[in-house]
């Protein structure tokens, strides 16, 4: 059983309050006797003891677990109104099943997830922001203030009927049930899910409606991954003025307005939690940006604020394992991506920090994310060189199509491919079974962050500079131009497969996505 302090450490201006969601969620788990792992069997390691990880005992909570059994999972998520306590006051948030973060789903290649969804948050919600007010009809918000849907960010599962649908509508006071099958072949890894009805979405996210979802996969059964502690880690902000913020974010320099409101940076629903770690201890960290708007620049330092070089031990990207482990010293992490690493704690007792960065033109400063505290017995815990994993690279030698997309701006209104989603919007066809290398042009001196539902791209180059090693994302930051005539762009190749059917790609700043910087692929 785990040990867990009462009291999250308080070393920011705003800080949860003791009992608040994130403690609850980790007093729950405990009680349930679950643990930080979730209960999941795949993760038993058969190490001999002096190779045990020490569990996490400090105010770091893990947001409660909802596994399959038997290939299911059929659960309810009700997103609703919820106070969020902060520092000694309170702050009116959305969020499912009145936590933040929400549970996180565990299912298994092959498992079909049966999910309701309960649309309970106030009709008025998303009001105030502009839309129905001819201000927000300028953004090309949708009209729509409580309406809601789901969005299973990161599977390659179907994007039609009641599967990974954002087409779909789910009005105040009513339901729709999910039905989402994992193919037998998906990889493992974090995913998330979140809100994605099309006007109302920065608003939800920046409530607090988002949850991890992990796939179970070839990692997990790694003898040095089995061996090291499972954290999930959710980043979200809570956030005073979220209608103003919403609102100002959607316009151009969107980054300078990322601090407006007094936001406070979360992880599982704690500003700064604080864990331990045996020196020599490695655990496996899972991170999700699940923040509407901020990039993030992830790395350890130590108690002198010294970053600790290769200290980020990266396994996978976007719910995709690499080939190798990959020791960084920093790894960026934009709305929507997710990276998952081995963290090793130093040999001698102290402290560390997993700190996120601030990126230039974003104003939340550097971000204490999780810090360690390194004490008791040594337990030095070897890392993985190789990696299995079920993806492979797209050579260039496959490439069979070729494509530009732009994102930009257009009269102040936020375009792909010069269109305005409230007034398109812009469609385009993607060959399923072959592979197509994209480049996708910023036009605009914002940033923004390309993301496309279903299936994974390979970035093979970052303004025309072709990358060392390619992999796969799903979420990517394109390089603001540098002049009108100078595009920043990225380059990438998709290979399509299993699925056809309507999605969309878009930038995931949330406000620009919601301000109609979204186009419709057709997957034939
Ligand atoms: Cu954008």
């Amino acid at each position: 059983m785990n040990k867990r302090q009462s009291e999250p450490v308080i070393i920011t201006r705003r800080s949860l309050l003791a009992g608040a969601l994130g403690i609850t969620a980790a007093g729950a788990l405990a009680a349930c006797g679950m643990g930080s792992r979730g209960g999941s069997a795949s993760t038993s390691s058969g190490a001999p003891a002096s190779q045990q990880p020490t569990r996490p005992t400090g105010g770091l909570g893990q947001p409660s677990v909802r596994a399959s059994a038997g290939g299911l999972l059929t659960t309810s998520l009700t997103a609703a109104a919820t106070v969020l306590p902060v520092g000694g006051g309170t702050i009116p948030g959305l969020t499912y099943e009145q936590a933040l973060p929400g549970p996180t789903l565990k299912l298994s290649p092959g498992d079909t997830l049966k999910l309701k969804l309960a649309n309970s948050l106030p009709a008025t919600s998303g009001q105030g922001m502009g839309m129905g007010n001819g201000m927000g009809q300028m953004n090309g918000m949708a009209d729509a203030p409580g309406h809601t849907n789901l969005h299973f960010h990161g599977l390659h599962v179907s994007p039609d009927g009641n599967s990974d649908n954002v087409f779909i509508d789910v009005a105040p006071e009513s339901s729709q049930d999910y039905e989402v099958r994992i193919p037998a072949d998906h990889w493992g890894g974090l995913n998330w899910y979140h809100p994605h009805r099309h006007g109302t979405v920065t608003d939800q996210v920046l409530g607090g409606m988002a949850g991890a979802i992990i796939i179970t996969g070839a990692l997990d059964s790694v003898p040095q991954i089995a061996a090291a502690a499972d954290q999930v880690l959710v980043l979200q902000r809570v956030q005073e003025q979220r209608s103003q913020l919403v609102m100002a974010s959607s316009m151009h320099g969107n980054e300078f307005m990322s601090g407006m409101g007094n936001p406070s940076f979360t992880v599982n629903g704690m500003v700064s939690p604080t864990t331990t770690m045996r020196p020599g201890e490695v655990q496996r960290w899972r991170l999700v940006n699940a923040d509407a708007i901020d990039y993030f620049d992830l790395a350890l330092v130590d108690a002198a604020g010294t970053v600790i070089p290769g200290g980020l031990h990266l396994l996978a990207r976007d719910g995709m394992a690499l080939p190798a482990v990959r020791s960084v010293d920093s790894q960026l992490v934009v709305p929507g991506n997710r990276v998952e690493m081995l963290i090793q704690a130093p040999a001698t007792a102290g402290s560390f920090t997993l700190m996120g960065r601030v990126v230039q033109g974003f104003a939340h400063g550097d971000v204490p994310l999780v810090q360690v505290s390194v004490t008791g017995e040594p337990n030095p815990m070897p890392l993985p060189t190789t990696l299995p994993t079920p993806l492979q690279a797209i050579p260039a030698s496959a490439v069979a199509h070729r494509r530009t997309v732009t994102f930009g701006t257009w009269g102040g209104a936020m375009v792909v491919n010069g269109v305005n989603f409230a007034d398109g919007p812009d469609q385009v066809d993607l060959d399923v079974g072959s592979v197509t290398e994209w480049e996708v042009q910023n036009l605009s001196q914002d940033k923004h962050a390309f993301h496309f539902h279903t299936n994974p791209f390979m970035v093979v180059a970052v303004n025309g500079v072709p990358e060392p090693d390619p992999w796969f994302w799903d979420t990517y930051p394109i390089p603001p131009a540098t002049a009108a005539d100078a595009p920043g762009s990225i380059t990438i190749r998709t290979a399509p497969k299993d699925f056809r059917g309507k999605i969309v790609q878009h930038c995931h700043i949330l406000p620009h996505e919601d301000a109609g910087m979204m186009g419709v692929i057709n997957l034939v």
